[in-house]
């Protein structure tokens, strides 16, 4: 099996990325798929397109994806405040929980996610890189499943974002030491976001930020070994093989059972 990951730069800023895992004979269409995408991504043309591909010589992890709870609100505050709620349920401290909120609102987006223990204090490394989960992927039989299950919503125009979020959700799930993460796209318009655990699976705010507003992830760990935290995140391949399930919620408390 391989990776093949796209990254695409405009005026020396990240405009976007994405990656599959394929075999080889696919590693052709992969590679154009990526090109065609970061060649139309709405945060602008790229003047920089890489493209790697690497053979993946550790065994891959085949893991059923988090379930998708959809819960939709009125407007990003109303979003902002659940999912609050939400983290302080799944045992995140208020002080981390409003550090992590203003970082993304102060536009301290990166490309890879902000990593926060459970004082508040941010881990990675390198703080403008972030931490980068990367080599994952959904077969498309589990592909297939989510689309069909988004379509009765009416939400087929989102599947792009919320295939590759609930992939990487799901990864950052299952490595040892993750409690909860939180994450809204830093694509303009696209202001959905989630707060995705093991414990409750990704929960998905229909509006999280208001249109412009910046965005990223934050991954909030407990009892973890940093170094192989990392490690896991960005170099265990991941493939999805089985999509959980969607359900739609009116009601917080149905997922807490609060
Ligand atoms: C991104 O695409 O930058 C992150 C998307 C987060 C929300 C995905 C969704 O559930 O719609």
């Amino acid at each position: 099996m391989y990776s093949v990951r796209m990254r695409a730069t405009g005026d020396n800023r990240h405009i976007s990325g994405a990656e599959r895992l394929v075999e080889e004979e696919d590693i052709e269409t992969a590679a154009q798929s990526l090109i065609r995408r970061a060649l139309s991504h709405e945060r602008g043309k790229p003047d920089s397109i890489n493209i790697s591909v690497e053979a993946i010589k550790s065994p891959v992890k085949y893991l059923v994806s988090l379930p998708v709870t959809l819960f939709h609100v009125g407007n990003a505050d109303a979003g902002k405040r659940a999912a609050k709620r939400l983290l302080t349920y799944l045992g995140i401290p208020g002080l981390c929980i409003e550090k992590a909120f203003s970082l993304l609102e102060d536009g301290e987006s990166m490309r890879g996610a902000i990593l926060m223990d459970m004082q508040g204090e941010r881990l990675e490394p390198d703080k403008q890189r972030g931490i980068r989960a990367s080599r994952m992927d959904i077969t498309k039989h589990a592909s297939d499943e989510l689309a069909y299950s988004l379509a009765t919503k009416r939400m087929s125009s989102c599947y792009d974002h919320i295939s590759e979020a609930l992939v990487l959700a799901t990864k950052v799930a299952s490595v040892k030491g993750s409690v909860a993460e939180l994450c809204w796209s830093d694509d303009p318009f696209y202001t959905a976001g989630y707060v995705a655990s093991k414990k409750l699976g990704y929960v998905r705010f229909s509006q999280l930020k208001h249109e412009g507003d910046s965005g990223g992830r934050v991954f909030f760990v407990d009892d973890m070994n940093l170094p192989d935290y990392i490690d896991e995140m960005e170099k265990t391949a991941v493939l999805i093989d089985r999509f959980k399930g969607l359900r739609e919620i009116t009601d917080l408390d149905d997922i807490t059972g609060e």
